[in-house]
């Protein structure tokens, strides 16, 4: 019997390819979003009785809550959760930064991630499933106006390690994947809609694409069953470290 995985931000990006990737090798898929019309199309693709599109505002727990109950009983049983919705906004520096994105991404990032968990735990503890939670390099290696997004990821990256700790012995696997700069509509959506900025960051990058991400998932999803993945970082070649800053005086 195929398995059932929900991917959250499905509408673009690593979730939409995640979506693609495990709909075409036979899993039922359920779908999640803001924006529906990005949904429809795997639908359409798929099938009714391979993806479910299920839109809402992850933020909004009771939607959440009545998608939650609204599903179908062949896609009810989930396997695996796929905690992918997220966004950075802003590259301010902290003390010019908005109230309003750090808010923004803590909902987003931080609240309804843990949320979504919390309401999926008891199937996938009932399931022997897995969670797998997209963090960033951001989690773990600071730059200047990464601020508040890097504190929600690495809220993402100790949480996950704390989920693997409570759920010793359950048979639940999570993975949290930490990814380095990939080309979707992430830096589109930081810089509040500048798709020239987007153009120009990535621009001879040869950065990571969402398939990359997508087949990761697929692949840590796919491990045998007494193999965990705990952290998977994962970075284009042409990205690496740079020093620490020393400010001087005088
Ligand atoms: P995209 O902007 O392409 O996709 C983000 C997805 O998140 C969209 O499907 C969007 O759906 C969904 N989402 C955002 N806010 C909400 C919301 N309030 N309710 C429901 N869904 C929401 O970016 P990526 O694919 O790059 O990002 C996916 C994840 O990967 C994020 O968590 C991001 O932080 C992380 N990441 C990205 C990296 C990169 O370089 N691209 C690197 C490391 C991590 P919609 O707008 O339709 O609601
Ligand atoms: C996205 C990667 O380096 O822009 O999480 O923070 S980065």
């Amino acid at each position: 019997m195929s398995k059932t995985a929900l991917i959250t931000g499905a509408t673009s990006g690593f979730g939409a390819a995640a979506a693609r990737r495990f709909a075409a090798a036979g899993w039922k898929v359920v779908a999640t979003g803001r924006r529906a019309a990005r949904l429809q199309p795997l639908v359409d693709e798929f099938g009714a009785d391979t993806v479910h599109a299920a839109a809402f505002d992850i933020r909004d727990g009771a939607a959440m809550e009545a998608a939650l109950a609204a599903l179908p009983p062949a896609f009810a049983g989930i396997d695996l959760l796929v905690n992918n919705a997220g966004l950075a906004q802003g590259t301010a520096p902290a003390q010019h930064a908005s109230l309003e994105d750090w808010r923004t991404m803590i909902d987003t990032n931080v609240t309804a991630l843990v949320t979504l968990t919390h309401h999926l735990l008891p199937r996938l503890v009932e399931r022997r499933g897995a969670i797998i939670n997209i963090s960033s390099t951001a989690a773990i290696h600071p730059y200047p106006g990464g601020n508040a997004y890097g504190g929600t990821k690495a809220f993402v990256s100790q949480f996950s390690l704390g989920l693997r700790a409570d759920l010793h012995g359950t048979g639940v696997r999570v993975t949290t994947i930490e990814p380095g700069m990939a080309e979707t509509e992430f830096t589109v959506v930081r810089t509040h809609g500048n798709q020239a900025a987007s153009d120009q960051l990535y621009k001879g990058a040869n950065p990571m694409t969402a398939q990359d991400i997508a087949e990761q998932i697929f692949w840590v999803a796919n491990l045998p069953p007494h193999l965990n993945v705990n952290r998977l970082e994962i970075m284009p070649t042409s990205q690496s470290f740079a020093g620490f800053q020393v400010a001087r005086e005088g």
